[in-house]
């Protein structure tokens, strides 16, 4: 009986923690907004030689199309069906783009939007981005088809029928989040019509999930709404490979709905992780880099085989969401390079890389006017392909934080570490602190306003190591900062508080 048990509970969700990853990789990227071409292409040209590990993809299926403000980003969030013909192609060019990336062996995540359609003033019309009919009014979706029956409105209690108080799990679960028509999720048929939803992609070969909005949805039906979805698709994954799954939980403490209740179904989205690395090198607070010595599990974070770990997201990038003001993002491109850096050279979690589109930010009192702008885009409404500079940036209004040098060095050096332990630590009881990740990585951080001059044991083999953070290993030599490493695995390390990148990064791989 036990290990009937055993199985059920590893069919129902245990093995949903794992991404699927291949040849030890373990990043993942979010191109937000990309068109399913550009990431097809990028996926060729730069992730799969790059040793990324998958990429999280913007919703894919059928959305609203809103012009009030002029096609805003999160047209995404709001579903008009499981069509897939969305801002980013066709289902075609999604397809293509599935099996091109997981040929070079990096997986798909898809953002999927189950807990709602769109909102409730949405209208009635064709406004949606594969033209399908709909009346927000009434509730009327038959492009899916849903209607007014599989609508939780009958059993939200609050006057709105909007959630008015996150503090009762009823209204945060069964009522709608910012007017978002939510979904009865535990009516057998609307899980029937999910489950399709992400049976479809999961055949054309995604490797999974990140599910939008869990908070809002009851565990309990997400688990039959998972159990329904099929294994992996055995043409890029082993026989019996159960979808990766991570939930959007945004839990920062003080609210009775908690991350741990989603655990068992998947990995849930650490959210304490960036706002507090944002502190740290921010040094808000008191916060000092020294302070991290027992960074993970020990500052309260979620346990590590749960965390999907991040420093900024599509949301808290703009003030949505959360995090606050303490998170790091392209907008501060020194203090992020090294929160980002950080992250990489640290085992917990499986770490996601924002990739981001510029918007012209207009902040007032705090607050910018223009979160809401979408992709760079034409005229006429649609997204704009990403163009690869000569200098291998990009242009165009697309950031490709992913491109970074010192960024895409760090997912390498992830890749390089994995496996190995946190080691030799050190600090000087401020902001410079350094650590390993046992003979094969080294890492070392200045945020003090003052040089760092120090010798350390690095805990690798003697040689000469290219800093991957300056520069890196091209044919054999350094493009930037050379560290020897003695024999007894000491070296010295001299970094000015005013580098432009003031931290320094030596993997077994960048050795000469
Ligand atoms: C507003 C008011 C309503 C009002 C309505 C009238 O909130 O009270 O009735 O206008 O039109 C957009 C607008 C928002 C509007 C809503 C419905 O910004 O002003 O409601 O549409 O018309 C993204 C954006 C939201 C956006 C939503 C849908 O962030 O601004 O709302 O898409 O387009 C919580 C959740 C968490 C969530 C986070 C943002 O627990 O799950 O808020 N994060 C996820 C996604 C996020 C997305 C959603 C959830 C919704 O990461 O990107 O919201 O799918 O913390
Ligand atoms: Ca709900």
């Amino acid at each position: 009986m036990k290990i009937l048990i055993l199985l059920a509970l590893f069919g129902l969700g245990l093995g949903q923690h794992n991404p699927h990853i291949k040849n030890g990789r373990t990043a993942i990227v979010h191109l937000f907004e990309w068109r399913w071409a550009d990431i097809a292409a990028e996926c060729e040209r730069f992730l799969g030689p790059n040793g990324f590990g998958g990429v999280q993809i913007s919703p894919p299926n059928e959305h609203i199309v809103l012009n009030n403000p002029w096609r805003p980003w999160w047209e995404r969030y709001q579903p008009i069906s499981y069509n897939l013909c969305s801002r980013s192609g066709s289902e075609d060019e999604l397809r293509d783009m599935i099996t091109r990336c997981n040929n070079v062996g990096v997986n798909i995540y898809v953002d999927a939007v189950i807990n709602h359609m769109c909102g409730a003033s949405g209208g009635e019309g064709n406004h949606s981005s594969c033209r399908s009919w709909f009346n927000a009014g009434t509730k009327d979706f038959p492009s899916v088809p849903y209607s007014h029956w599989d609508f939780n409105d009958n059993k939200c209690k609050t006057g709105s029928g909007e959630i008015e108080n996150y503090g009762d799990i009823n209204q945060v679960r069964d009522c709608r989040l910012g007017s978002l028509l939510d979904l009865a999720l535990e009516k057998d048929y609307v899980r029937g019509k999910v489950a399709d939803y992400l049976n479809k992609l999961i055949d054309m070969g995604v490797a999974g999930f990140r599910v939008d909005a869990c908070k809002h949805m009851w565990p309990g039906d997400l688990a039959a709404v998972y159990s329904r979805v099929h294994n992996l698709n055995t043409t890029w994954f082993p026989n019996g490979s159960r979808p990766f799954i991570y939930q959007e939980v945004i839990d920062l403490g003080g609210e009775p709905i908690t991350s741990r209740e989603y655990f068992h179904l998947g990995r849930v989205t650490e959210f304490k992780y960036g706002a507090k690395l944002g502190t740290v090198f921010r040094k808000w607070n008191g916060e000092k880099l020294c302070y991290t010595r027992n960074w993970g599990e020990g500052w309260g974070f979620m346990p590590d085989g749960n965390a999907l770990v991040f420093i900024d997201n599509h949301d808290n990038q703009r003030g949505h969401g959360a995090g606050g003001a303490s998170i790091l993002t392209f907008w501060d491109p020194r203090l992020y390079k090294m929160a980002v850096g950080y992250m990489l050279a640290h085992p917990y979690g499986v770490a996601r890389v924002m990739s981001s589109f510029r918007w012209n930010r207009y902040i007032v009192n705090g607050k910018d006017q223009n979160d809401w702008m979408g992709p760079p885009s034409h005229i006429n409404g649609s997204t704009k392909p990403v163009p690869i500079n000569p200098d291998q940036t990009c242009g165009d209004g697309w950031v490709c934080e992913h491109r970074w040098r010192q960024i895409k060095n760090m997912v390498i050096f992830r890749n390089v570490v994995n496996g190995q332990p946190h080691s030799n630590w050190w600090d000087n009881q401020s902001n410079q602190v350094a650590f390993g990740r046992g003979n094969r990585g080294f890492i070392i951080f200045n945020n003090d306003d003052w040089d760092l001059n120090i010798s350390l044991n690095t805990g690798m083999p003697g040689g000469t190591y290219c800093d991957v953070i300056s520069g890196q290993k091209e044919e054999n030599r350094c493009t930037g900062k050379q560290i020897q490493v003695g024999s007894d695995g000491r070296a010295h390390f001299w970094i000015s508080n005013r580098d432009e990148d003031p931290f320094v990064a030596i993997h077994v791989e960048s050795k000469l």
